[in-house]
């Protein structure tokens, strides 16, 4: 782990994190799954946290000997993000986990930086939707700007350079063990929630977003107000 008074802002990964948009993942790809009579299952699911779309179906598609073409491919991740998006519509401000937006305030008031960095290419969308966009300004990096998805460290590293703040100077907070590969490969300290608790790069674990205050206060408790 890096020096705690390191630590000048905090990346967020989406999904899972701030919020929880895997069940709508899970249950698009299920209907799609179910289109084309493929077998899905919610442990199937688990292997998709924080992996792109493209990656995603082909974790899907392990589970068929029938071979897609490109075209095919395309049209089925174009399917499956249609049927998400339209469950996205649901989302509100009411679906931001507990402890996310007094967390947020408290970075602000501390001038700790925030930024997303998730595989999403919806993730504007949901930060509209739910109202967290503000504390994001300039500071998405997603699956809009990335050419390698997690565990490459690129769209923690890009969210670094947008808010100009150095690798190692950076937390990330995520659920994956694709995103924990990635911030260590970025060179930064992460919190590993949920399932991303138990991976072993995971510098500190955390059962879930309302716990990880105290712990981030901690790291950032010495820092100068403003750096
Ligand atoms: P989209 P995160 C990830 O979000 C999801 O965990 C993952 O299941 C999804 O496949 C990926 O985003 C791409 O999402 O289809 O909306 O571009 O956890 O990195 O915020
Ligand atoms: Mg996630």
């Amino acid at each position: 782990m890096k020096d705690n008074k390191m630590i000048k802002a905090v990346i967020f990964d989406l999904d899972g994190v701030l919020l929880s948009t895997d069940e709508f993942h899970f249950q698009a790809w299920k209907k799609l799954a179910d289109r084309e009579g493929i077998e899905f299952s919610r442990q199937i699911n688990e292997r998709l946290r924080g992996v792109s779309r493209e990656e995603s179906l082909e974790i899907i598609l392990e589970k068929t000997s029938r071979k897609y073409s490109t075209d095919e491919k395309l049209e089925m991740a174009t399917c499956k993000n249609e049927i998400y998006k339209q469950l996205l519509e649901q989302l509100t401000p009411s679906d931001i986990f507990p402890g996310v937006m007094e967390l947020l305030e408290f970075l602000k008031e501390n001038n700790i930086k925030t930024a997303i960095g998730s595989s999403s290419k919806n993730t504007k969308f949901i930060l509209g939707q739910t109202g967290l966009a503000k504390y994001f300004t300039g500071a998405v990096s997603d699956g809009t700007n990335i050419n390698r998805s997690k565990p490459d460290p690129e769209v923690f590293l890009k969210a670094a350079e947008f808010i100009d703040v150095p690798p190692s100077e950076c937390l990330v907070v995520e659920d994956a063990d694709a995103g924990i590969m990635a911030a260590k490969a970025a060179g930064m300290t992460a919190i590993g929630i949920g399932p991303a608790a138990k991976h072993p790069e995971t510098d500190i674990p955390a059962k879930n977003t309302s716990e990880i205050q105290s712990v981030i206060t901690e790291l950032i408790c010495d820092c100068p107000m403003s750096a």
